[in-house]
């Protein structure tokens, strides 16, 4: 069998996606996807100009040395256009592998490790009564689990709290520049506890609360979160400190026993290295379509299994449903798995990315169609054209930009 076509599809069903669908002498097709949210464009021309010519007349059976060939061969190594290409190559051969094989994904990679897998959702309020009411909306539709993210007094926009219109629309944070945002991390560390002191006494202690600090503490700062969380358990602190200092967690888990979660940034083994080795985490984060595959992204989560590190595969909405479906083929297959990030996507985008998957009570699972079960309505993608949008920049009150 020979790929005779490599193509990339971008669409804006709401929002950007960028896909590349790879085709066989014998009719078979693959996706995977390359969405590089607010750089989309430079992943499609790595693959464009760079990749899809190299793969008219491959193997597509060749997974390992496709992407080992892709990984090497460019010289320059890892970073998130490089992995997010690759990711996309990765995919679209395990989606044709599997679809010659008759199975769906998971079957060659192990089998099922369990019946159904289990998710965690996004509440979010301006204040703590909206809070609670979004928590309250997550459960009643199932979630096992919630992530908890609230405005922060004297704040005007703050990440993870959903912008509505007069409508009650969401308004997507992401504009054709950058929105700026203001932070101010000590009204963050006074409010964060009470936030979940709040939580706590109207939904018990039961419930498994996660929370994204989303890069913005310094490491003792974080430490401070950590311990001040404690008498509240969290599930996780999420991306506490920008971990490209992998060192800074050292300060962290020795001042903490809140659970800690990082990666979703990080796009090879390398940017996990002590992280892991120094069981500095507990739960790994990065996404298929971000860390260059299947391929590397199963080998990472054995890595970590090592340690007793779990995975929690990166899951918001800008992640096509084309990586979501990778990604819940490997949460059904490892061993180690631990939780998967889940918002759903607009009605729309499920109509141009036809999937397999099914959310149900709070619990994914892929499905038993062969390949990773998702079909892209070219027609409609194209009737919905790639249109720029930023992700936001943090501010200070002084003005100094901050991490967002
Ligand atoms: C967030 C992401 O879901 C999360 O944990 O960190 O929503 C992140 O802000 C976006 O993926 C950025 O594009
Ligand atoms: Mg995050």
């Amino acid at each position: 069998m020979k790929i005779v076509d490599a193509k990339v599809v971008v669409t804006s069903p709401g929002r950007n996606f960028v896909t590349l669908k790879l085709t066989t002498d014998e009719g078979l097709t693959g996706l995977g996807d390359a969405t590089l949210n607010g750089r989309e464009l430079a992943v499609v021309s790595y693959l464009t100009d760079h990749v899809a010519p190299l793969l008219i007349g491959l193997d597509p059976h060749r997974v390992e040395d496709t992407w080992q060939s892709l990984y090497r061969g460019a010289y320059w190594r890892r970073g998130p256009v490089t992995m997010a290409a690759i990711a996309a190559v990765d995919v679209a051969l395990w989606d044709i592998k599997a679809k010659a094989a008759g199975l769906p994904l998971y079957q060659l990679l192990g089998g099922a490790s369990r019946e159904r897998i289990g998710t965690y959702g996004h509440a979010n309020g301006r204040d703590v009564p909206e809070l609670l009411d979004s928590v309250r909306a997550r459960l009643a539709e199932g979630y096992p689990a919630v992530r908890i993210q609230s405005g922060i007094p004297g704040l005007k926009a703050v990440y993870g709290v959903t912008d509505t219109d007069d409508t009650g629309a969401a308004v997507l944070h992401q504009q054709a520049r950058p929105l700026v945002e203001d932070w101010d991390t000590a009204a963050y560390l006074r409010h964060v506890p009470a936030v979940f002191e709040a939580v706590r006494a109207e939904f018990g202690a039961e419930l498994p609360l996660l929370h994204d600090a989303h890069h913005r503490l310094t490491p003792i700062q974080a430490a401070r979160l950590g311990k001040d969380l404690e008498p509240y358990r969290p599930f996780w602190l999420e991306d506490c400190t920008p971990a490209e200092n992998q060192e800074a967690l050292r300060l962290v888990r020795r001042s903490t026993t809140t659970p800690l979660a990082v990666g979703e940034v990080f796009n090879t083994v390398y940017d996990y290295q002590a992280l892991i080795t120094e069981q500095l985490i507990d739960y790994v984060r990065s996404a298929v379509t971000h860390f260059g595959g299947v391929t590397p992204l199963r080998k990472l989560f054995d890595f970590a299994a090592q340690y007793q590190i779990r995975s929690a595969i990166h899951g918001p909405e800008d992640i096509s449903p084309v990586g979501m479906a990778a990604a819940v083929h490997l949460d059904l297959a490892v061993h180690n798995f631990g939780i998967q990030e889940y918002s759903g996507h607009s009605p729309l985008t499920d109509a141009v990315f036809r999937h397999a998957y099914t959310f149900t009570d709070g619990h994914l699972h892929p499905g038993e169609e062969p390949g990773i079960g998702v079909e892209l309505d070219e027609e409609l993608a194209a009737a919905h054209p790639y249109a720029a949008a930023y992700l936001p920049v943090n501010r200070l009150h002084d003005g100094t930009v901050h991490d967002w």
